[in-house]
């Protein structure tokens, strides 16, 4: 080649990944607080050039909400299974073909195809995990032993609890707690609900979803509603706290990501969705959040602690038991319950 159209060709070369990493523009990532790496968005940047930003929501109900008002300008979002569930039947996301994406192969057979989504067409696989309580282990009459201390604690414990703002994990704990199927709809389980978190209310100090690590860390309440890995995260930092295995069970729940419909970035959502699924980086995830994912290879790149933590290996005689999409009439009617509670 001469020099002549050496430098041309480069420049050329030059201009053009100049455009194509203008091209490569943005990306707009809807996640739950606290479950995100900074380290993983800044090395897609690197990697792609897309820039990614982040806001983050506290539950299910308020990501659905969002979804439903109409154009949000999120590219990305990671619902519950149970909550993609409802985000397909109501046309609230992008079909993506995710099980021809590069790094497809990566995700462990059993993941494939889950209930949520078997033809794998809305989703890719996020962090799984369980939600459960938490306890001070420092603190007065506080017990792991049963639901019981959550939903009705007594002494100290009442008024040192933390529950959950929205109703959804809280409600199936205590269809746990009660012996109940999840989504039992007839009147006389709904009642039951209804009077035991009336109970629990009087002794609840702050119902939030967000900010449980600080809460424990500082001793603004002793017993919490918590996620599994949050607390692999306190404990970590040096809170005297423990995830609670009641032996009613606790609810286990599997998260993916998945495209709002409308979104502007659809291709660098994909493209992200991609990038996640290569072990190294799902590694970066949960190394970060401290939740267990579906990318077995990753096992290389993340703390062994996950392997054998208690918080992510549930007992073998505790029930993990899954959340379920409900039918409206049971989601009216915890919708009713929950606006009481917090009047
Ligand atoms: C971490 C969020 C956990 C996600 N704060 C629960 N599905």
């Amino acid at each position: 080649m001469n020099n002549k159209l050496a430098s041309l060709l480069s420049g050329l070369a030059l201009a053009f990944s100049v455009s194509a990493a203008q091209a490569a523009g943005e990306l707009f990532f809807y996640n739950w607080t606290d479950y995100t790496p900074q380290d993983v968005l800044d090395k897609f940047e690197k990697e792609t050039g897309i820039k990614v930003t982040l806001d983050t929501y506290d539950s299910n109900e308020t990501l659905l909400a969002k979804l439903k008002s109409g154009a949000t300008g999120y590219d990305l979002a990671v619902p519950s299974s149970n909550f993609v569930t409802i985000m397909v039947m109501e046309g609230l996301l992008e079909e993506v073909d995710v099980k021809s994406m590069p790094n497809y192969k990566y995700v462990d057979p059993r993941w494939r195809g889950p209930a949520w989504d078997p033809e794998q067409k809305y989703t890719s696989p996020y962090q799984y995990g369980t939600t459960s309580y938490a306890i001070r282990t420092d603190a007065p009459d506080v017990s792991c032993d049963s639901l019981k201390s959550f939903f009705e604690p007594s002494g100290d414990a009442c008024g040192n609890l933390s529950v959950f703002t929205t109703p959804e994990e809280v409600v199936s704990m205590a269809q746990l707690y009660l012996g109940q199927q999840y989504c039992a709809d007839d009147s006389k389980s709904l009642k039951a609900i209804q009077a035991l978190l009336q109970k629990q209310n009087k002794c609840v100090k702050v119902y939030s979803s967000e900010g449980m690590i600080d809460r424990m860390a500082n001793k603004t309440v002793t017993i919490t509603n918590a996620w599994n890995g949050d607390v692999m995260r306190a404990r970590n930092e040096g809170v005297p706290i423990k995830y609670c295995y009641p032996k009613e069970g606790v609810v286990g729940w599997f998260d993916s990501l998945v495209i709002p419909k409308g979104a502007k970035n659809y291709d660098n959502a994909k493209a992200f969705m991609n990038f996640l699924m290569a072990p190294e980086n799902m590694a970066l995830v949960s190394n970060f959040a401290r939740y267990s994912n579906a990318i077995p290879e990753s096992a290389k790149y993340v703390d062994p602690q996950l392997a054998t933590a208690p918080e992510t290996n549930p007992p073998g005689d505790v029930e993990v038991r899954v959340s379920e999409t409900c039918g409206p009439k049971f989601v009216k009617a915890v919708d009713k319950i929950w606006t009481k509670l917090k009047q």
